[in-house]
C-alpha cells in the first residue's frame, strides 16, 4: 500500500512511523509513506501557507493554491485515480468498517490540515472523503493521519507477522477483548484465574467468550447489536452474569 501524507508537520508523520508493526511493514515494503510539505509550494519570501479568514474572527485558514498544489503533487506520486482523504473534525466518524474498506485501496492521499482548517474550495475540488477520528479538539490533522496508517497497516497481509488475527476475529470478532494475565501466578493478592493453568484448551476457549461477551455487555452494550448471540453465546453470557451475581452476594 502506498501511502502520501501532506502535511506542514512532515517530521511528525515520519517519526512516528518508524516504531512497531507500521515501523516492520515499512522495512517489509508491504506499506510505503511519503510526505508532501505546502510549504515547498509557496512562491513569497514568507513561505506563507496560511491567511486570516474572510468574514473575520479568530484564527488562520490553510491558503488555497500551496494546499491544492501540495495535493496534486502527492496525488502523482500514486496510481492513477487514488482516493483523496482530508482529516477534519467536521468529518465522517472513522471506524473498523471504514478501515477495512480504505484496506481495499492500493494507494491513499491523506490530507493533514493546521489552524482552524482548510479553505472550503480545497475540500470541495480535491477531496473526496473528510473523516474525523472522535469527538473531541485536535491541533490538526497529522495525529488522525497517523491513527488511520496504524489501523491500515494492521490489515496488510503479513504485517502482524502471523495468523493471530484471522483466528481471533472468527471467534470474537466484534466483541471487546477478555482479560489478559501473564506471570507471576499471584500478583497483588490476586491469583490467575484457574482455568487458564488448566491446559484444558476448550474450557480456556469458552472462558475466554464468555469473558468477551460478559464485558462488552457490562462496558460497551451498544456493540452487541451488531453481532449474533447464537443459543451457546447467550448462555455463556447468562452464566457471566449469574457468576456475577453471586460474587456480589458474596
Ligand atoms: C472554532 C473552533 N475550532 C477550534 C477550537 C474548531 C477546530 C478547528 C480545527 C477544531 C479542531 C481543529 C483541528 N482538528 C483537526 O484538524 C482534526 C480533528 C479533531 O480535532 N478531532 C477529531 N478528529 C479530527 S480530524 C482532524
Amino acid at each position: 500500500m502506498l501511502i502520501e501524507v501532506v502535511t506542514l508537520f512532515p517530521e511528525m508523520i515520519r517519526e512516528a512511523l518508524r516504531h512497531g508493526i507500521v515501523g516492520r511493514a515499512q522495512e517489509r515494503s508491504l506499506l510505503r509513506v511519503g510526505t508532501c510539505d505546502p510549504r515547498a509550494y509557496t512562491s513569497d519570501v514568507h513561505r506563507t501557507v496560511d491567511d486570516r479568514p474572510y468574514g473575520g474572527g479568530p484564527g488562520m485558514v490553510m491558503k488555497p493554491e500551496p494546499l491544492c498544489a501540495a495535493i496534486r503533487a502527492a496525488r502523482a506520486r500514486l496510481p492513477a485515480g487514488s482516493l483523496t482523504v482530508a482529516f477534519s473534525a467536521q468529518g465522517e466518524r472513522l471506524e473498523q468498517a471504514r478501515v477495512r474498506a480504505l484496506a481495499a485501496n492500493n494507494a491513499l492521499v491523506l490530507v493533514a490540515g493546521r489552524y482552524e482548517g482548510m479553505d472550503e474550495r480545497v475540500l470541495e475540488t480535491e477531496v473526496d472523503l473528510e473523516l474525523s477520528i472522535g469527538d473531541y479538539v485536535l491541533s490538526g490533522g497529522e495525529l488522525p493521519a497517523l491513527v488511520l496508517i496504524d489501523a491500515l497497516a494492521r490489515l496488510l497481509p503479513g504485517a502482524l507477522g502471523d495468523e493471530r488475527s484471522a483466528q481471533q476475529e472468527s471467534f470474537s470478532d466484534g466483541l471487546l477483548d477478555w482479560p489478559h494475565f501473564t506471570r507471576p501466578e499471584e500478583y497483588a493478592g490476586r491469583r490467575v484465574p484457574p482455568v487458564l493453568l488448566s491446559g484444558d484448551h476448550a474450557a480456556i476457549d469458552r472462558w475466554r467468550l464468555k469473558q468477551a461477551l460478559g464485558r462488552t455487555w457490562l462496558r460497551r452494550r451498544e456493540l452487541l447489536a451488531g453481532v449474533t448471540l447464537d443459543a451457546q453465546r447467550a448462555a455463556l453470557l447468562q452464566e457471566f452474569l449469574q457468576e456475577r451475581e453471586q460474587e456480589d452476594d458474596t
